[in-house]
Order: C-alpha cells, then structure tokens, then sequence
C-alpha cells in the first residue's frame, strides 16, 4: 500500500525520457492542459486507451493523424466516462471470457475539459465513481469553453471575463458566481484517489500519477490548465501563471486518499492574488481603467478562509 509521502520521483530527472505526447499537435503554444498531460503520460506508459469528450485536445487528432502513442476514441462532450465504461467492459470480456492475458490489458483514461467535467458530463461522472468504475479521470481545467471561444463554465473564476458572461456596467465582475467546487463533489464520491496537479510542480504530478497507477478504481484529476488564448497571456508565461496559481493558495495542490486529505504543496508565506490576477487579461477590468478594490478583496478573501484551517 503507498502513503501519502510515498515517493516515487525525487527530482525532475527522475522522470521518464520517454514521451508517450508527440509534440506538433495544433493545440496552442504554451497550453498547460498538454503539458500536464505529457507528464502525466510519462508515468501511465502507453497502455492506455482514451476516450476524449469534445473540446481543444480533440484538435490533437487530425485524421489520419495523432500524437498520443496509445489508442484514442472522440466522444460527445457528456459521455466519456459512459465511454469509458464501455472500452472497461469490452477488456473485462476479452479476459475473462476469451482469455486475454493480463499483460495486454489496457488502463482506460477520460480526458476531459472543464465544461464536460463540471458541466455536461457531471452525472454519468457521478454514477461510474458510484459504481467504482476502474478508470483515471483527467480533466484539464482551463475555465472556460475554450474550444468554442472561451464561454462561461461551472469551473470560470468570480470576477473573470468570459465571451458570455463580460464585465459591464450592471456586472462589474463579469463572472458573478463561484466556480463550483469539484474537488468536494467528487470526494463526496469518496473514489479510490483524487488529486489536483499542476504542469508547474512536475514531481508532485508524476508521483501523483505513479500512486494512482498501482491502484483500482476511480482515480480523478483536476490539473490546473493555464490558457494563453482564453485567459489573454503570452504563452511564454505559462509557467510563471501556473506557479503563482499555486504560491497564491488560489490553487491547492493536494490529494484525497484512504479518506484524508493532504496538501502536497503548502504555500507557507502566501502571494497576494493580484499577483496572478494581473498577469491575465481576463482579470484586465479588476484594474482598469478603473481599479476594484471590493472585487480584488473578495477574491483574497475567499483564499485567505481556504487556508486559515491549516495555518
Ligand atoms: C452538447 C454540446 N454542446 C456544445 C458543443 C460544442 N462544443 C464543442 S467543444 C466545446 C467546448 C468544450 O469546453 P470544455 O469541456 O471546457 O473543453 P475545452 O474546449 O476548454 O478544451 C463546445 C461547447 C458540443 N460539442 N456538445
Ligand atoms: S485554447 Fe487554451 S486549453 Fe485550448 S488548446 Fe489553446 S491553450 Fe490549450
């Protein structure tokens, strides 16, 4: 059994040189969705089928083309887990009934945008965790629709801009609700593993994935995606965002397992949000031309309430 402090990679050249991600796919310069799933990949090797709900990383797969080294199947944006189940039960068969050796089995993965996960693929998600369904989740959160022009998702921060939900003179925020809370939904599910990663914490990520490859079941992650194209920053920054994201506390990095939680990065002297607000143009009306302070202040707030228990 492996433990929270299990560690299987110490440093980033412990990782595996392999890339199961070919690079030269038409997702954007700088997406960090691809670049946690490139990692991610190191670690899962190539025996694995994807079943990928519409959204950017369908663009990867330009037929007859396609960068990933395992297999891959598009589907609607409310069913790759239904998908998922499926591809489980046709290996399941394979073995049990025709004999199928244990050594070709294959790992079944969703990969799936925020808008699928948060939005319309929730309840079938909801009822294969129920019914301990042996998959990985991997949604890749860049809050928004991106592929069809970044809109509104359950996932869009308060006080960003989104295509449908723009800051204006009644709605000073833009988006005016919290994003829903995924992590506590899916833990409610109380699934075999559950974690958050980021691109920008390598190790953390590849030893997440190490864990959740030597066990059953649900095993789901939210991977922090920053989007140079919907959330308006140059991609050279990608980085930069995805490490403020963790060193503001606006992103915890943590994992759900054998009932705890654990945050595997704890940002001990906390960077104002604004620090990562203002590096996005979709936080661009929080400052201009007007300052807002209140909307600013909230967003601390709501920060600084998450930690307070672990400080
Ligand atoms: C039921 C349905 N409505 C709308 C669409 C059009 N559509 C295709 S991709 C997409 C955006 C998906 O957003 P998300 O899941 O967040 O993934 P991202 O595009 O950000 O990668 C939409 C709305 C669709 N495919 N199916
Ligand atoms: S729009 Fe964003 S999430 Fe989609 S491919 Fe481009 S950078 Fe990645």
């Amino acid at each position: 059994m492996t433990d929270a402090t299990d560690k299987t990679y110490r440093k980033i050249k412990d990782l595996p040189l392999e890339e199961e991600v070919a690079p030269g796919s038409p997702l954007c310069a700088g997406c960090g969705g691809l670049e946690g799933l490139r990692l991610a990949e190191k670690v899962l090797g190539h025996n694995v089928v994807y079943s990928n709900a519409a959204g950017c990383f369908t663009l990867m797969s330009i037929f007859p083309f396609n960068p990933l080294r395992g297999s891959w199947l598009y589907t609607t944006m409310s069913a790759p887990t239904a998908t998922s189940q499926g591809i489980r039960d046709a290996l399941d068969i394979r073995k049990n009934k025709y004999g199928m050796p244990e050594s070709e089995d294959l790992q079944v993965m969703v990969i799936a945008g925020d808008g699928s996960t948060y939005d319309m693929g929730l309840s079938p998600t909801s009822a294969a965790i129920h019914r301990k369904l042996d998959f990985i989740y991997f949604c890749y959160d860049n809050q928004g629709y991106g592929n069809t022009g970044f809109q509104l998702s359950a996932s869009s921060p308060y006080g960003s801009h989104t295509q449908t939900a723009p800051p204006a003179l009644e709605h000073p925020a833009g988006a005016e609700q919290e994003s829903k809370d995924i992590f506590e939904i899916w833990k409610a599910h109380n699934p075999v593993y559950l974690a958050t990663v980021t691109p920008r914490e390598p190790v953390d990520l590849a030893n997440k994935f190490a864990k959740a490859k030597t066990l059953k079941g649900p095993r789901l992650f939210i991977c922090l995606a920053p989007c140079p194209t919907g959330w308006g920053f140059d991609p050279s920054l990608m980085h930069q965002i995805a490490k403020l994201a963790v060193d503001t506390g606006i992103f915890p990095v943590r994992e759900y397992f054998e009932g705890k939680v654990t945050h595997t990065k704890i940002p001990r002297k906390r960077v104002p949000v604004e620090k990562y607000l203002e590096l996005q143009q979709r936080f661009r009306h929080l400052f201009e031309p007007k300052r807002q302070d209140e909307i600013i202040a909230h967003i601390q707030q709501k920060v600084d309430d998450y930690w307070k228990p672990y400080e």
